[in-house]
């Protein structure tokens, strides 16, 4: 099972939105074939793997450890199980469950039908940290949640003049390029975009940009802005709310604003009047992103965004790179205020793994306490 979860992990980046699996077939002891699944609407792990069997030789009794459930429905390809029984196989250790309904529990009943002895949920817990996405997503319909940042050693993610440069290092910046790749989504809050001015987009050799989404009440992004500029290349979502006006300068209506920015390429999305708390907020843009079929997406900030999500218990995922160094407490939090007065009342995460980088930073990846 080892080893199939290791060829899963080669489908990585590219099997999205389908879920990574390896298997491996073995007869008397010996490995005769491998696969996984290398690309979306190719081929199914276990059908490469018996179609990696050198000739003269077959599955006949043999057993194949696979990381997810085999399949039984005719999708982008024909069942794993069809596949499976025809070869005669004696046995199925299955690691995950297939949460898609289309599959759940069917393809296991379909092996013991035929006669094969299937074995369940071994290696659980490694298999299911194969696909957090493809789970959460297909049972939830909403988009995994990762939230990201870089902070010092103290906890601040930028000196008091908002300077938030380099405080990873290299490494860790890079490796963030990686993982903006690897999800379908980038969101922000608009204060992110007035200080930064980002572009959002993914500079991973091979990795491919995401949606952006812009939480942004009263539609006070720039029409300069690198965003609004570059929102035919990339897709962009504005997220405004119903009847939200703009104070400032700019003497142009909501209805103008919204217009100019479609005019640009953008949708805007209205979060309308009737919901009132930003957790409700948060609930209702996951809701809309999931059936625009993003099933992940990146928080990179700021506090306030950080802080609803944390509030609205929309955390799947935290990823912090740590630097070591203070910037004390002049610095910024990464997080708004939350108004927790005991500690005890906070929502705690589970350590998924510690990891040491480059330039004593660290990366921490925290998981949601199920
Ligand atoms: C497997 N082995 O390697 C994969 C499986 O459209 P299709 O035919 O590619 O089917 C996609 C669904 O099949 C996917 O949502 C998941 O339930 C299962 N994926 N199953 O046995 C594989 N990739
Ligand atoms: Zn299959």
């Amino acid at each position: 099972m080892r080893m199939a979860i290791e060829l899963a992990q080669r489908g990585g980046g590219h099997v999205h939105p389908n879920p990574q699996v390896g298997a491996v077939i073995v007869k008397e002891g010996r490995v005769i074939g491998k696969g996984y699944h290398r690309s979306y609407g190719n081929l199914h792990a276990e059908r490469e793997a018996l179609q990696s069997i050198p000739e003269g030789e077959n599955a006949e009794n043999a057993t194949v450890y696979v990381t997810l459930e085999p399949c039984c429905h005719h999708g982008k390809q024909p069942p794993c199980t069809e596949a499976l029984i025809q070869a005669k196989v004696a046995c199925v250790v299955i690691g995950s469950r297939d949460p898609n309904p289309l599959v759940s529990g069917k393809g296991i009943e379909q092996l013991r039908k035929a006669n094969i002895t299937v074995v369940e949920d071994f290696m659980k817990e490694e298999c299911d940290r194969l696909n957090p996405v493809f789970f959460h997503f297909v049972k939830t319909k909403r988009p995994y949640v990762t939230m990201k940042f870089a902070q010092t050693a103290d906890g601040k993610i930028a000196s008091q003049t908002g300077n938030a440069k380099w405080i990873s290092s290299e490494k860790s910046r890079a490796e963030v390029q990686k993982l903006r790749g690897e999800r379908m989504a980038i969101l922000v809050g608009v204060n992110t975009v007035l200080a930064d001015d980002p572009r959002l987009n993914c500079r991973y050799s091979g990795g491919r940009d995401p949606v952006r989404v812009v939480l942004d009440h009263m539609l006070r992004i720039p029409m300069s802005s690198q965003i609004v500029r570059s929102a035919w290349e990339q897709p962009t979502i504005v997220v405004a709310k119903e009847n939200a006006d703009a104070p400032g300068k700019e003497q142009k209506t909501f209805g103008e604003r919204k217009e100019a920015l479609e005019t640009a390429g953008i949708e805007v999305l209205v979060v309308p009047q009737t919901i009132v708390h930003p957790e409700e907020e948060i609930q209702f843009v996951l809701d809309w992103l999931g059936t625009r079929n993003i099933d992940s997406i990146l928080v990179e900030g700021g506090g306030t965004v950080n802080a609803a999500f944390y509030k609205a218990q929309a955390v799947d995922e935290l990823i912090i790179y740590m630097a070591p160094f203070f910037l004390g407490a002049d610095g910024i939090s990464p997080v708004a205020s939350l108004e927790i007065n005991d500690p005890m009342m906070a929502e705690r995460m589970r350590l998924q793994s510690a990891t040491a980088m480059s330039d004593g930073d660290v990366c921490i990846v925290y998981t949601k306490r199920e």
